[in-house]
Protein backbone atom coordinates (compact mmCIF):
# COMPACT_ATOMS: atom_id res chain seq x y z
CA UNK A 1 0.00 0.00 0.00
CA UNK A 2 1.15 3.15 -1.24
CA UNK A 3 1.30 5.86 1.89
CA UNK A 4 3.49 9.07 0.79
CA UNK A 5 2.00 12.11 2.80
CA UNK A 6 -0.46 14.39 0.70
CA UNK A 7 1.54 17.10 1.42
CA UNK A 8 5.12 16.76 -0.54
CA UNK A 9 8.19 18.74 1.07
CA UNK A 10 10.05 19.69 -2.66
CA UNK A 11 12.74 16.76 -0.98
CA UNK A 12 10.04 14.23 -0.72
CA UNK A 13 8.79 14.98 -4.26
CA UNK A 14 12.05 14.55 -6.04
CA UNK A 15 12.87 11.23 -4.50
CA UNK A 16 9.54 9.26 -5.65
CA UNK A 17 8.81 10.79 -8.73
CA UNK A 18 10.41 10.21 -12.25
CA UNK A 19 12.74 13.25 -13.82
CA UNK A 20 11.27 13.68 -17.62
CA UNK A 21 13.61 11.42 -20.20
CA UNK A 22 15.35 14.58 -21.93
CA UNK A 23 16.85 15.96 -18.12
CA UNK A 24 20.23 15.90 -18.71
CA UNK A 25 20.23 16.70 -22.39
CA UNK A 26 18.41 19.76 -21.39
CA UNK A 27 20.84 20.73 -18.40
CA UNK A 28 23.80 19.82 -20.76
CA UNK A 29 22.45 22.43 -23.35
CA UNK A 30 21.90 24.77 -20.52
CA UNK A 31 25.21 24.62 -18.86
CA UNK A 32 26.67 25.34 -22.22
CA UNK A 33 24.48 28.19 -22.81
CA UNK A 34 25.21 29.91 -19.78
CA UNK A 35 29.00 29.53 -19.62
CA UNK A 36 28.59 31.17 -23.41
CA UNK A 37 26.64 33.65 -21.66
CA UNK A 38 28.38 34.44 -18.59
CA UNK A 39 31.88 34.27 -20.80
CA UNK A 40 29.90 37.23 -23.13
CA UNK A 41 28.96 39.37 -20.04
CA UNK A 42 25.43 38.81 -20.31
CA UNK A 43 23.08 38.77 -17.43
CA UNK A 44 20.37 35.57 -17.86
CA UNK A 45 16.51 35.27 -17.38
CA UNK A 46 14.68 32.10 -16.90
CA UNK A 47 11.54 32.81 -18.75
CA UNK A 48 8.74 30.15 -17.73
CA UNK A 49 5.51 30.27 -19.79
CA UNK A 50 2.29 28.17 -20.30
CA UNK A 51 0.37 26.14 -18.50
CA UNK A 52 1.39 22.42 -16.76
CA UNK A 53 -0.97 18.78 -17.41
CA UNK A 54 -1.20 17.05 -14.47
CA UNK A 55 -1.85 13.51 -16.38
CA UNK A 56 -4.36 10.76 -14.68
CA UNK A 57 -3.36 7.88 -16.74
CA UNK A 58 0.09 6.32 -16.88
CA UNK A 59 -0.26 6.50 -20.77
CA UNK A 60 -1.98 9.69 -21.25
CA UNK A 61 -5.31 10.19 -22.61
CA UNK A 62 -6.93 12.32 -20.07
CA UNK A 63 -5.29 15.46 -18.53
CA UNK A 64 -6.18 18.38 -16.43
CA UNK A 65 -4.62 21.63 -17.37
CA UNK A 66 -3.66 25.14 -16.23
CA UNK A 67 -5.22 28.18 -18.12
CA UNK A 68 -2.16 29.92 -20.35
CA UNK A 69 -1.62 30.57 -23.86
CA UNK A 70 1.61 31.59 -23.03
CA UNK A 71 1.09 35.25 -24.54
CA UNK A 72 3.20 36.65 -21.18
CA UNK A 73 5.85 34.60 -21.16
CA UNK A 74 6.41 34.67 -25.00
CA UNK A 75 6.00 38.82 -25.36
CA UNK A 76 8.32 39.29 -22.03
CA UNK A 77 11.19 36.54 -23.85
CA UNK A 78 11.01 39.48 -27.07
CA UNK A 79 11.59 42.51 -24.52
CA UNK A 80 14.41 40.65 -22.39
CA UNK A 81 16.40 39.99 -25.31
CA UNK A 82 15.59 43.89 -26.73
CA UNK A 83 17.14 45.01 -23.31
CA UNK A 84 20.54 43.08 -23.75
CA UNK A 85 19.73 40.12 -21.98
CA UNK A 86 20.41 36.17 -22.56
CA UNK A 87 16.75 33.97 -22.41
CA UNK A 88 15.82 30.78 -21.17
CA UNK A 89 12.36 30.28 -22.85
CA UNK A 90 11.16 27.55 -20.75
CA UNK A 91 7.91 27.12 -22.02
CA UNK A 92 4.58 24.43 -22.36
CA UNK A 93 4.82 22.49 -25.92
CA UNK A 94 3.20 24.23 -28.53
CA UNK A 95 2.51 27.24 -26.69
CA UNK A 96 3.36 30.80 -27.78
CA UNK A 97 6.78 31.52 -28.24
CA UNK A 98 8.93 34.80 -28.88
CA UNK A 99 9.02 35.84 -32.35
CA UNK A 100 6.62 33.19 -33.82
CA UNK A 101 3.82 34.39 -31.59
CA UNK A 102 2.77 37.65 -34.14
CA UNK A 103 2.16 34.69 -37.26
CA UNK A 104 -0.53 32.66 -34.41
CA UNK A 105 -2.32 30.10 -36.67
CA UNK A 106 -5.12 31.25 -35.17
CA UNK A 107 -5.24 34.86 -34.62
CA UNK A 108 -2.44 36.12 -37.47
CA UNK A 109 -2.26 32.33 -40.13
CA UNK A 110 0.98 32.78 -41.85
CA UNK A 111 -0.31 31.16 -44.78
CA UNK A 112 -3.07 34.28 -45.57
CA UNK A 113 -0.31 36.94 -46.02
CA UNK A 114 2.02 35.16 -48.47
CA UNK A 115 1.29 35.77 -52.53
CA UNK A 116 2.18 33.64 -55.31
CA UNK A 117 3.53 35.79 -58.19
CA UNK A 118 2.02 34.88 -62.00
CA UNK A 119 5.38 33.58 -63.70
CA UNK A 120 6.32 36.00 -66.55
CA UNK A 121 7.36 32.96 -69.04
CA UNK A 122 5.91 29.84 -69.21
CA UNK A 123 7.26 27.18 -67.21
CA UNK A 124 9.28 29.55 -65.34
CA UNK A 125 8.79 28.03 -61.21
CA UNK A 126 5.91 30.59 -59.68
CA UNK A 127 7.70 32.49 -56.84
CA UNK A 128 6.09 33.10 -53.21
CA UNK A 129 6.25 37.02 -51.99
CA UNK A 130 4.46 38.59 -48.91
CA UNK A 131 1.47 40.52 -49.12
CA UNK A 132 2.43 44.34 -49.30
CA UNK A 133 0.92 45.46 -46.59
CA UNK A 134 2.15 42.80 -44.43
CA UNK A 135 5.64 43.29 -45.31
CA UNK A 136 6.61 46.07 -42.84
CA UNK A 137 5.39 44.13 -39.95
CA UNK A 138 7.01 41.07 -41.01
CA UNK A 139 10.43 42.68 -41.93
CA UNK A 140 10.82 44.64 -38.51
CA UNK A 141 9.94 40.76 -36.46
CA UNK A 142 11.74 39.03 -38.92
CA UNK A 143 15.29 41.56 -38.62
CA UNK A 144 15.14 40.90 -34.95
CA UNK A 145 14.50 36.87 -34.69
CA UNK A 146 17.59 36.78 -36.94
CA UNK A 147 19.71 39.07 -35.15
CA UNK A 148 19.19 37.01 -31.56
CA UNK A 149 19.90 34.03 -33.51
CA UNK A 150 23.49 35.80 -34.76
CA UNK A 151 24.03 36.48 -31.22
CA UNK A 152 22.99 32.87 -29.88
CA UNK A 153 21.27 34.75 -27.11
CA UNK A 154 17.87 32.55 -26.49
CA UNK A 155 17.61 28.87 -25.67
CA UNK A 156 14.07 26.97 -25.46
CA UNK A 157 13.40 24.36 -23.77
CA UNK A 158 10.00 22.34 -23.84
CA UNK A 159 7.38 21.18 -20.66
CA UNK A 160 4.31 19.24 -20.67
CA UNK A 161 3.59 17.91 -17.14
CA UNK A 162 3.90 19.65 -14.00
CA UNK A 163 6.72 17.26 -13.29
CA UNK A 164 8.60 18.24 -16.37
CA UNK A 165 8.28 21.86 -15.15
CA UNK A 166 9.16 20.81 -11.51
CA UNK A 167 12.34 19.02 -12.54
CA UNK A 168 13.82 21.34 -15.23
CA UNK A 169 12.94 24.56 -12.70
CA UNK A 170 15.13 22.75 -10.13
CA UNK A 171 18.16 21.96 -12.44
CA UNK A 172 17.96 25.33 -14.62
CA UNK A 173 18.53 27.25 -11.32
CA UNK A 174 21.30 25.22 -10.41
CA UNK A 175 22.98 25.71 -13.58
CA UNK A 176 22.36 29.11 -13.51
CA UNK A 177 23.28 29.61 -9.87
CA UNK A 178 27.03 30.37 -11.26
CA UNK A 179 25.67 33.52 -12.73
CA UNK A 180 24.84 34.55 -9.24
CA UNK A 181 23.17 38.17 -8.81
CA UNK A 182 23.54 38.47 -12.51
CA UNK A 183 20.42 35.75 -12.81
CA UNK A 184 16.97 36.61 -12.93
CA UNK A 185 14.05 34.36 -12.85
CA UNK A 186 10.75 35.25 -14.45
CA UNK A 187 8.11 32.57 -13.10
CA UNK A 188 5.11 33.07 -15.90
CA UNK A 189 4.22 29.96 -16.34
CA UNK A 190 1.00 28.75 -14.93
CA UNK A 191 1.35 25.71 -12.16
CA UNK A 192 -0.87 23.72 -10.72
CA UNK A 193 -1.16 23.37 -7.22
CA UNK A 194 -1.99 19.75 -7.48
CA UNK A 195 -1.14 16.28 -9.11
CA UNK A 196 -1.25 12.86 -9.14
CA UNK A 197 1.70 11.28 -7.98
CA UNK A 198 2.63 7.91 -10.29
CA UNK A 199 2.34 5.77 -7.53
CA UNK A 200 -1.19 6.44 -6.97
CA UNK A 201 -1.68 6.57 -10.46
CA UNK A 202 -1.14 3.45 -10.76
CA UNK A 203 -3.13 1.80 -8.15
CA UNK A 204 -5.64 4.36 -9.24
CA UNK A 205 -5.69 2.58 -12.67
CA UNK A 206 -5.33 -0.80 -10.98
CA UNK A 207 -8.47 -0.28 -8.83
CA UNK A 208 -10.64 0.61 -12.34
CA UNK A 209 -9.10 -2.57 -13.81
CA UNK A 210 -7.34 -0.87 -16.23
CA UNK A 211 -3.75 -1.57 -15.32
CA UNK A 212 -1.22 0.68 -17.45
CA UNK A 213 -4.35 1.53 -20.13
CA UNK A 214 -7.08 4.39 -19.80
CA UNK A 215 -9.66 4.82 -17.27
CA UNK A 216 -12.86 2.76 -18.60
CA UNK A 217 -15.95 4.46 -18.43
CA UNK A 218 -19.51 2.57 -17.39
CA UNK A 219 -18.69 1.96 -13.80
CA UNK A 220 -20.61 5.95 -12.67
CA UNK A 221 -18.71 8.41 -11.31
CA UNK A 222 -14.67 9.50 -11.33
CA UNK A 223 -13.21 10.27 -8.27
CA UNK A 224 -9.45 12.04 -8.09
CA UNK A 225 -7.97 12.63 -4.93
CA UNK A 226 -4.78 14.55 -6.18
CA UNK A 227 -1.81 16.13 -3.64
CA UNK A 228 -0.31 19.23 -3.12
CA UNK A 229 2.57 20.19 -5.39
CA UNK A 230 5.70 21.41 -2.82
CA UNK A 231 5.83 24.76 -2.69
CA UNK A 232 9.30 25.01 -4.74
CA UNK A 233 9.75 29.16 -4.56
CA UNK A 234 11.16 27.93 -1.16
CA UNK A 235 14.22 25.98 -2.65
CA UNK A 236 14.40 28.12 -5.25
CA UNK A 237 15.27 31.11 -2.78
CA UNK A 238 17.56 28.99 -0.30
CA UNK A 239 19.41 26.71 -2.15
CA UNK A 240 18.87 26.16 -5.40
CA UNK A 241 20.07 29.27 -6.91
CA UNK A 242 21.26 31.77 -3.69
CA UNK A 243 21.74 35.52 -5.25
CA UNK A 244 19.41 35.15 -7.91
CA UNK A 245 16.76 37.43 -8.70
CA UNK A 246 13.26 35.73 -8.51
CA UNK A 247 10.38 37.59 -10.12
CA UNK A 248 6.91 35.23 -9.35
CA UNK A 249 3.25 35.68 -10.53
CA UNK A 250 0.20 35.74 -8.71
CA UNK A 251 -2.80 34.77 -10.66
CA UNK A 252 -6.23 35.58 -9.28
CA UNK A 253 -9.52 35.58 -10.28
CA UNK A 254 -10.75 38.09 -7.42
CA UNK A 255 -9.40 41.19 -7.60
CA UNK A 256 -9.70 41.86 -3.47
CA UNK A 257 -7.27 38.47 -2.99
CA UNK A 258 -4.63 39.99 -5.33
CA UNK A 259 -2.50 42.16 -2.72
CA UNK A 260 -3.17 39.81 0.13
CA UNK A 261 -1.50 36.86 -1.81
CA UNK A 262 1.04 38.50 -3.51
CA UNK A 263 2.33 39.83 0.10
CA UNK A 264 1.81 36.77 1.22
CA UNK A 265 4.08 35.05 -1.42
CA UNK A 266 6.72 37.29 -0.27
CA UNK A 267 6.55 37.11 3.22
CA UNK A 268 6.34 33.24 2.92
CA UNK A 269 9.16 32.39 0.26
CA UNK A 270 11.30 36.24 0.97
CA UNK A 271 11.88 36.28 -2.88
CA UNK A 272 12.17 39.70 -4.63
CA UNK A 273 8.71 40.40 -6.71
CA UNK A 274 5.80 39.21 -7.00
CA UNK A 275 3.44 40.45 -9.58
CA UNK A 276 -0.08 39.94 -9.21
CA UNK A 277 -2.73 39.61 -11.97
CA UNK A 278 -6.61 39.65 -12.51
CA UNK A 279 -7.59 36.93 -15.02
CA UNK A 280 -9.44 39.29 -16.74
CA UNK A 281 -6.88 42.95 -16.09
CA UNK A 282 -4.37 40.87 -16.69
CA UNK A 283 -3.65 42.82 -20.57
CA UNK A 284 -3.49 46.52 -18.60
CA UNK A 285 -3.36 46.21 -15.43
CA UNK A 286 -0.22 44.52 -13.01
CA UNK A 287 0.56 45.16 -9.90
CA UNK A 288 4.32 44.48 -8.62
CA UNK A 289 4.34 43.74 -4.84
CA UNK A 290 7.92 43.53 -2.61
CA UNK A 291 9.56 44.07 0.66
CA UNK A 292 10.70 47.46 1.61
CA UNK A 293 14.13 48.38 2.22
CA UNK A 294 15.42 48.11 5.78
CA UNK A 295 14.95 51.90 6.79
CA UNK A 296 18.15 53.32 7.33
CA UNK A 297 19.14 53.65 11.23
CA UNK A 298 20.25 57.07 12.80
CA UNK A 299 23.63 56.88 13.37
CA UNK A 300 24.82 55.49 16.76
CA UNK A 301 22.44 52.36 16.75
CA UNK A 302 24.31 49.28 15.73
CA UNK A 303 22.60 47.22 13.23
CA UNK A 304 21.78 44.60 14.92
CA UNK A 305 18.20 42.49 13.84
CA UNK A 306 16.51 43.75 17.17
CA UNK A 307 17.35 47.29 16.28
CA UNK A 308 16.25 46.87 12.78
CA UNK A 309 12.86 44.92 14.01
CA UNK A 310 12.17 47.61 15.79
CA UNK A 311 12.60 50.09 12.95
CA UNK A 312 10.36 48.18 10.63
CA UNK A 313 6.78 49.09 10.88
CA UNK A 314 5.11 45.54 9.92
CA UNK A 315 1.87 47.47 9.11
CA UNK A 316 3.57 49.12 6.22
CA UNK A 317 6.28 46.85 5.21
CA UNK A 318 5.19 46.04 1.69
CA UNK A 319 5.62 48.19 -1.35
CA UNK A 320 3.13 47.97 -4.27
CA UNK A 321 3.83 49.07 -7.39
CA UNK A 322 0.96 49.50 -10.18
CA UNK A 323 1.69 49.06 -13.64
CA UNK A 324 -1.59 50.14 -15.88
CA UNK A 325 -2.34 51.15 -19.65
CA UNK A 326 -5.05 53.42 -20.47
CA UNK A 327 -7.89 51.51 -22.36
CA UNK A 328 -11.14 53.11 -24.16
CA UNK A 329 -13.88 52.35 -22.24
CA UNK A 330 -15.29 50.46 -25.08
CA UNK A 331 -12.03 48.63 -27.27
CA UNK A 332 -12.98 47.14 -30.66
CA UNK A 333 -12.17 44.07 -30.03
CA UNK A 334 -8.11 43.29 -30.57
CA UNK A 335 -7.54 46.69 -29.84
CA UNK A 336 -4.28 46.85 -28.08
CA UNK A 337 -2.41 50.19 -27.31
CA UNK A 338 0.77 48.46 -26.20
CA UNK A 339 2.15 45.51 -24.86
CA UNK A 340 2.06 45.79 -20.68
CA UNK A 341 5.36 43.62 -21.13
CA UNK A 342 7.34 45.87 -22.22
CA UNK A 343 6.36 48.25 -18.90
CA UNK A 344 6.65 45.06 -17.10
CA UNK A 345 10.67 44.56 -18.23
CA UNK A 346 11.40 47.99 -18.40
CA UNK A 347 10.82 48.10 -14.73
CA UNK A 348 12.45 44.66 -13.99
CA UNK A 349 15.68 45.42 -15.92
CA UNK A 350 16.10 48.75 -13.53
CA UNK A 351 15.32 46.67 -10.47
CA UNK A 352 17.80 43.83 -11.50
CA UNK A 353 20.76 46.35 -11.94
CA UNK A 354 19.75 48.37 -8.53
CA UNK A 355 19.83 44.67 -6.87
CA UNK A 356 23.20 44.09 -8.84
CA UNK A 357 25.18 47.25 -7.98
CA UNK A 358 23.35 47.58 -4.56
CA UNK A 359 23.80 44.05 -2.65
CA UNK A 360 27.34 43.14 -1.75
C1 LIG B 1 0.39 34.34 -14.47
O1 LIG B 1 -0.24 34.92 -13.64
C2 LIG B 1 0.53 34.82 -15.91
O2 LIG B 1 0.61 36.21 -15.95
C3 LIG B 1 -0.68 34.33 -16.80
C4 LIG B 1 -0.38 34.75 -18.22
C5 LIG B 1 -0.79 32.81 -16.73
C6 LIG B 1 -1.98 34.95 -16.33
P1 LIG B 1 -1.04 34.16 -20.68
O3 LIG B 1 0.04 33.12 -20.78
O4 LIG B 1 -1.38 34.33 -19.12
O5 LIG B 1 -0.56 35.49 -21.18
O6 LIG B 1 -2.31 33.69 -21.33
N1 LIG B 1 0.98 33.17 -14.15
C7 LIG B 1 0.59 32.48 -12.95
C8 LIG B 1 1.71 31.92 -12.28
C9 LIG B 1 1.36 30.88 -11.26
O7 LIG B 1 0.69 29.91 -11.53
N2 LIG B 1 1.89 31.08 -10.11
C10 LIG B 1 1.79 30.10 -9.05
C11 LIG B 1 1.14 30.72 -7.88
O8 LIG B 1 0.71 31.87 -7.95
C12 LIG B 1 3.18 29.59 -8.73
S1 LIG B 1 4.55 30.66 -8.87
O9 LIG B 1 1.01 30.03 -6.85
Amino acid sequence: MYTEPTTFSAEQYFATQLPPPALQHDVESVREFVARQQKEGRAVVLVTSGGTTVPLELNVVRFLDNFSAGTRGATSAEYFLKAGYAVIFMHRQFSLQPFSRHYSHSTNPFLDFLDIDSPESQGATPRISVTPNKREDLLQVLTVYKEVHARGTLHTLTFVTVNDYLWLLRAVSQEMSVLKRRAMFYLAAAVSDFFLPRQKMASYLVSSFASEHKIQSGKGSLHIEMDQVPKILKPLVDEWTPGGFIVSFKLETDQNLLLPKARQAIERYGHQVVIGNELHRRKFEVVFVSKKPLPALPPGIEQTDEAILQAVDPTNSFSEYWLRIDVPEHPAPGFLVKEIEEDIVDELVKRHAEWIANTP
